[in-house]
């Protein structure tokens, strides 16, 4: 038996721990304390992913309770977004707000979010040929698109159509 196996087997039997012994239970405890780490910031990851969703589906929805109520289209107007002297507070048709861009992003009002200045909404509105989606010129369809960005990532986009009603 050689002087080292000695040496543990002594050690043991005294109720002491080895330098190896030592060694490795401070190589376990430094990997588990390493994945720990890993997954706590997974985790974090998930949760802001998680937050982000749904802020973003709250400011898609927020520009459709702007958008929704709004007529077709300007009546007996014949220009494709915002009619001369027009501003946000005084856009009256859906076509007004055909390229906008707001960050911070807009309230049910109109009125700024800053709680949210680090989120940009975009809002596109197309024309669209009723039969093929496809943009079209002057018809009675058109495409909404507003996307929600947050430090130039997508987070949240959201597409309807809407047509333009009998009386419109
Ligand atoms: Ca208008």
């Amino acid at each position: 038996m050689s002087n080292g196996a000695r040496a543990g087997r002594h050690a043991r039997e005294r109720g002491i721990f080895t330098f190896v012994e030592i060694l490795l239970a401070t190589l376990v405890l430094a990997l588990a304390a390493t994945a720990t780490a890993y997954w706590v910031e997974s985790v974090n990851e998930l949760t802001t992913g998680a937050d982000e969703a749904v802020v973003g589906d709250a400011l898609v929805k927020t520009m459709e309770e702007i958008l929704a109520p709004l007529p077709f289209r300007e009546p007996g107007g014949t220009t494709f977004g915002p009619e001369p002297g027009e501003t946000l507070a005084t856009y009256d048709d859906l076509d007004d707000f055909y390229r906008s861009t707001y960050s911070p992003p807009l309230n049910k009002d109109r009125g700024v979010q800053a709680d949210y200045g680090t989120w940009t909404i975009t809002v596109s509105v197309t024309e669209v040929d009723p039969t093929t989606l496809l943009p079209a010129v002057d018809t009675d369809m058109v495409r909404v698109k507003v996307t929600a960005t947050r430090k130039d990532r997508v987070i949240t986009e959201g597409y309807w159509l809407r047509a333009r009603a009998a009386l419109e």
